[in-house]
């Protein structure tokens, strides 16, 4: 069995991927790591857990020879509306993170290192609807930037070192745990909102489409893509996505929960981020490649978070 180190694991994907790790991994060969002290649900679940902090690299190192780590898992990132309001605090954790966690698996060999990139890594110039896995990728905020370097670096060490790189452009990631810093997280607070007070304001326009996938899609994606095998991959970054949709559309769909739920839009500068991402994109690599197949539709999307938020505010609807 291989050993599985994970940078960022409390963040909004490390809380559920840290979990689906263990049971398929094994208790013993995952090792959760973040800036924080271990929060309640690691500590319940006996995860290995080592604070962190992504920018020192000794620290690093020094944890993925302690545990003889086989597979790198980078999550560590500030996302898109941290990233406006904090440029400087961005471009150290997603640049020099990033370089440490790369440079720490040549230097010390390890078999593999994932690390997620986003539809952020498009931009304005890219081709919005159904974009494609390889097209103009010119970004307008830090994090996006971030992105198309951890690509860029990722498959200039892939081409020069042979190492092993490995990226998914995640689309929003939904699920009932609470996002942080992200312009696609309206389509988690609108169900918090819409189920404790039964209004939301929304601070993107009613008419922004993005892509949006629920989180055991986007778990599934990364098991798939890990565990694929290399004489698949053609490509080192792949597009994956479950749907696609507004805030007006999803609102309508809560409202035949919750019929008095009510909307209003106060778009604020993460309106001006997501209008310069795709509205959908084309995954058909990421299918023909390693078999990408996500499993949840919209409608199924909406019962799952109404029925997954409202348990942990412990509010029935
Ligand atoms: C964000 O909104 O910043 C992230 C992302 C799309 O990468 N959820």
């Amino acid at each position: 069995m291989k050993r599985y180190l994970v940078t960022g694991s409390y963040g909004q994907i490390g809380m559920d991927l840290i979990p689906a790790m263990l049971k398929r991994y094994g208790k013993e060969n995952v090792i959760a790591t973040g800036r924080k002290k271990i929060n309640p649900v690691f500590k319940e679940l006996d995860v290995i857990y080592r604070r962190l902090d992504i920018r020192d690299q000794y620290g690093l190192r020094s944890l993925l020879v302690e545990y003889d780590v086989d597979v790198l898992i980078h999550n560590a990132s500030v996302l898109s509306a941290t990233g406006e309001r904090n440029p400087q605090l961005a471009h150290s954790i997603n640049f020099e993170g990033f370089y440490n966690a790369l440079e720490a698996t040549r230097e010390l060999n390890l078999e593999q290192l994932f690390a997620p990139s986003s539809i952020a890594a498009f931009g304005p110039t890219t081709p919005l609807v159904n974009t494609p896995n390889t097209t103009i990728m010119e970004p307008t905020s830090i994090y996006g930037i971030s992105k198309v370097y951890v690509e860029l670096m990722g498959n200039y060490y892939n081409q020069k070192y042979d190492l092993n790189f490995r990226s998914l452009r995640y689309p929003g990631v939904l699920s009932p745990e609470e996002p942080g810093g992200g312009t696609t997280d309206y389509a988690i607070w609108i169900f918090y909102e819409a189920l404790k007070n039964k209004k939301y304001e929304c601070f993107l326009g009613s008419d922004v489409r993005l892509p949006m996938m629920m989180m055991s899609d986007c778990l599934k994606s990364t098991f798939d893509l890990i565990e694929a095998p290399e004489d698949k991959l053609q490509h080192r970054a792949y597009n994956v996505t479950g749907m696609s949709f507004t805030p007006e559309e999803l609102a309508n769909a809560i409202k035949e929960y919750i019929s008095d739920f009510e909307i209003t839009y106060k778009p604020d500068f993460r309106d001006a981020i997501a209008r310069s991402w795709p509205q959908s994109l084309d995954d058909s690599v990421a299918r023909e490649e390693w078999g990408w197949d996500p499993e949840f539709p919209f409608d199924k999307m909406v019962i799952e978070m109404l029925d997954g938020v409202s348990k942990k505010l412990g509010i029935s609807y």
